[in-house]
């Protein structure tokens, strides 16, 4: 017996006193992720000098960590045949919830990179908060979405280690906290894996308990500090693409951002000495969008509270820093209030205002006129803007895919790209292969492996050896048996989850991300509305039969996006109660769709709705895992869509819809009743949504969705992300894909195509990006 089987075995004795026969699933996924954890750590020293890069991010979107480390440790399959010797399977651990620590594609990028970095040999440490409750878990009553807390820790969690002697005080003008690191190794895959970290912090009281207050009976004042401490990492803020004004948030994001400065400059001192001159060669920080912005005045504040003039603490600061940006929805562009800010972390507003003097005298250098000025402000009508602050003090601002870069510099924010050019680059977003292909897609892995070899494990690249294999008969037929088989397993999964019985031989056309407007899932209902009516009318005659999937979240605030949710449910509901549609249609929508759930669905897609406005999805990811798992693409020309259908060819793929140009065009004019009134399609299935067919309990949701696109409201134009406009197109070209699946092998031939084309997208060529073009790591 192996080491690592002999260390599961005495875990399980010595900790719980059971035979694996005997134990829980917990008791199992706990011992062997300690003994695994044992073998980690033997290489899992940082070591004392070259630089490193560190993530901050307020999200970390791990999923399921046991599945990824195994497999990177090259213990997978021991794993399997410990398992099967007493008689159990690894299928065991889909019990082990996730670690949820993000909302969606940020935290996920976050997770990837890590994998990336870790396989490629970069050093990158990951910093942000152990929430002690992720994102909410989701369920349906009667088609609405309820939310509960999400207890991960509840599973145990052998992937981490508390550091007592790392822990640091962190000062807030109302309380002080303990942030208490946990880390977690970072595992990599192949000959230069490294072993990085993952350090998330938790908040707690100094004093958790005062047996003062508990000896007068005040047993509530008496835990009061510890409740107030705890409350900063209690749980993680459930908006995707929108941005929180919240006092607690403000402090999250100080909480982590503070600490992880703190503990860098102890571990630079503790290498280098005192003077902090050289922390830039030391260290190269990224900031994961604007949320741990806030590291810029707290690094200036601890580089001058040193001894630095401002002049040298900012020339650090800058070398140190780089932003990432996400998103240009204005509503996700943070601001704090000044009063606010000041009021929670008052020692930092003179360390902001130094920024702001600063920016004024460049701006005066580079002759700004005063009236373009306001456009730079750092603080500017009582509020503090992160944005501009992370772009004038850092030395690097990237998007996250070719459009998106192009758009921040010609339109979000010209006036900065025009001052400083140099600053701005793109780095388009990737997915590591390892879990989104090796470990939830082993039936397609092994037949790729069987045809070109395991070298794209770790170089994605070579996938492009596949590319002779897509005319070929016999591959094209195993594919389809992989996809079918795939698909029989996806059903089984949902019917045991949802009670839904999901018929393998249709179509999958799956939609999963955040709900959001701009994202267009009510486009995709309307659309599936206008297929039901199409069948029903005798307009479309000879559909292949088709099962519509979706998965997402609402925020829980997020009137509109929960009103979509019940109107797909009740679409489903609609569909699935009509004999005449029955054996063409299928929709559901599943619940507390997350990474473990992407990891079923997602290699079981024929279809990938990738069909957000032109210019509003920054990249997308989700796009990219779809196409390497070897699904066309059902899209519009936005984020990293583009680049995937020129990596893969537009002729692979489905591309409908308004291009940004388009849209800006029409803006001014665009007029959604004018198509409602002239197209009869539009009309019926709008329709829908008010005349009685289809109900929304007396809510009176789906009128406010209807006037949505029609009326507009107080705060947006009539269909401000032109749903109306792009329906009809977005319906023919799903029906000329239907059609076009019916050959098979001609099917078959795009989706290898897909799957050749995907190298690109890895996240190891992403990390390298990073390494080289911006931390010089
Ligand atoms: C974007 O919406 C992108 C991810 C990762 C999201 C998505 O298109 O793929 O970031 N942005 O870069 C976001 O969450 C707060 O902004």
């Amino acid at each position: 017996m192996s080491a690592f089987s002999q260390d599961i075995l005495e875990l399980l004795r010595l900790d719980y006193g059971v035979s694996p026969e005997q134990a829980s699933t917990v008791q199992i996924y706990d011992a062997v992720s300690r003994a695994a954890m044992a073998q980690a750590r033997r290489r899992w020293q940082t070591p004392a000098r070259g630089k490193r890069a560190c993530y901050f991010s307020a999200e970390f979107l791990m999923g399921r960590m046991i599945g990824a480390n195994l497999y990177n440790m090259g213990l997978l399959k021991e794993c399997a045949s410990f398992l099967a010797a007493h008689g159990l399977d690894m299928n065991m651990f889909e019990e082990i919830g996730d670690a949820a620590l993000g909302n969606g594609g940020l935290g996920r990028l976050a997770a990837c990179f890590l994998d990336s970095a870790a396989t490629c040999g970069v050093p990158l440490d990951g910093y942000g908060i152990r929430y002690r409750y992720g994102l909410f878990a989701q369920t349906f009553e009667d088609g609405f979405q309820k939310e509960a807390p999400d207890d991960w820790q509840r599973f145990t969690d052998p992937w981490a280690v508390r550091r007592e002697e790392d822990a640091v005080l962190i000062r807030f003008a109302d309380q002080t906290v303990r942030a208490v690191p946990y880390d977690s190794p970072v595992i990599g895959c192949g000959e230069n894996a490294l072993v990085n970290t993952l350090r998330l912090w938790q908040a707690e009281a100094q004093r958790p308990f005062d047996f003062d207050l508990f000896n007068r009976q005040k047993y509530s004042a008496a835990v009061e500090e510890r409740d107030r401490a705890e409350a900063i990492s209690a749980v993680l803020y459930p908006n995707d693409d929108t941005r929180e004004g919240k006092r607690l948030r403000l402090k999250q994001q100080y909480f982590f951002s503070a600490a992880s400065l703190a503990d860098l400059v102890k571990r630079y001192k503790a290498a280098h000495g005192p003077d902090l001159s050289g922390f830039a060669e030391a260290y190269a920080i990224q900031l994961n969008d604007t949320h741990p912005t806030i590291s810029i005045p707290e690094l200036l504040r601890l580089l001058m509270e040193e001894g630095m003039d401002f002049d040298a603490a900012f020339a650090v600061v800058c070398r140190t820093f780089a932003y990432t940006n996400h998103t240009i929805m204005a509503e996700a562009l943070e601001k704090w209030d000044v009063n606010l800010f000041k009021s929670v972390v008052p020692q930092l507003y003179p360390y902001v205002e130094l920024l702001e003097n600063a920016l004024e005298m460049e701006l005066a250098l580079r002759r700004v006129p005063r009236e373009k000025k306001q456009n730079y402000r750092i603080i500017c009508r009582g509020q503090i803007h992160m944005a501009r602050m992370a772009i004038f003090a850092t030395h690097s601002t990237n998007g996250v895919a070719r459009i998106h870069t192009e758009i921040i510099k010609h339109s979000a924010l010209p006036e900065w790209y025009a001052l400083w050019p140099e600053r701005f680059n793109n780095k388009t977003n990737g997915i590591t292969q390892r879990r989104w292909l090796a470990l939830c897609n082993p039936e397609l892995s092994g037949l790729i492996t069987q045809r070109i070899g395991d070298g794209w494990i770790t170089d994605l690249d070579q996938l492009k050896r596949l590319v002779p294999y897509a005319d070929d008969p016999a591959t094209q037929d195993a594919f389809l048996a992989v996809k079918e088989e795939k698909k029989r397993q996806l059903a089984q999964v949902i019917r045991s989850k949802e009670g839904f019985r999901l018929d393998p031989t249709f179509l999958y056309d799956i939609q999963i991300k955040r709900l959001h407007e701009y994202k267009r899932q009510f486009m995709n209902a309307l659309s599936i509305l206008d297929l039901y009516y199409g069948i029903k009318e005798g307009r479309i005659t000879d559909l292949q039969p088709t099962a519509f999937l979706f998965g997402a979240k609402a925020a829980p605030g997020y009137y509109r996006a929960k009103g979509i949710i019940k109107l797909i449910n009740e679409i489903a509901r609609l569909v699935d109660g009509d004999e005449a549609v029955r054996g063409l249609l299928q929709v559901v929508f599943v619940q507390n769709y997350n990474v473990s759930y992407a990891e079923k669905l997602i290699p079981a897609a024929e279809v990938s709705e990738q069909i957000s406005t032109a210019g509003t999805e920054a990249s997308g990811t989700s796009n990219m895992k779809f196409m390497l798992n070897g699904a066309v693409t059902l899209g519009t020309y936005d984020g990293a869509n583009i680049e995937i259908v020129e990596a893969a060819g537009e002729e692979n793929n489905y591309i409908f819809g308004a291009r940004v140009e388009d849209i800006e065009k029409l803006r001014q004019s665009y007029d959604p009743k004018q198509i409602y009134q002239a197209e009869p399609r539009v009309r019926r299935v709008m329709d829908a949504l008010v005349d009685g067919t289809l109900s929304d309990g007396s809510t009176g949701v789906f009128r406010e969705l209807y006037d949505s696109i029609l009326e507009g409201a107080s705060w947006h134009r009539p269909d401000q992300y032109y749903l109306l406009l792009d329906l009809i197109p977005y319906c023919e070209t799903r029906l000329r894909l239907n059609r076009d699946v019916r050959d098979r092998r001609a099917f078959a031939k795009k989706c290898l195509l897909n799957i050749a084309n995907a190298g690109q997208f890895s996240s190891d060529r992403t990390i390298r990006q990073y390494a080289r073009e911006i931390w010089s790591v």
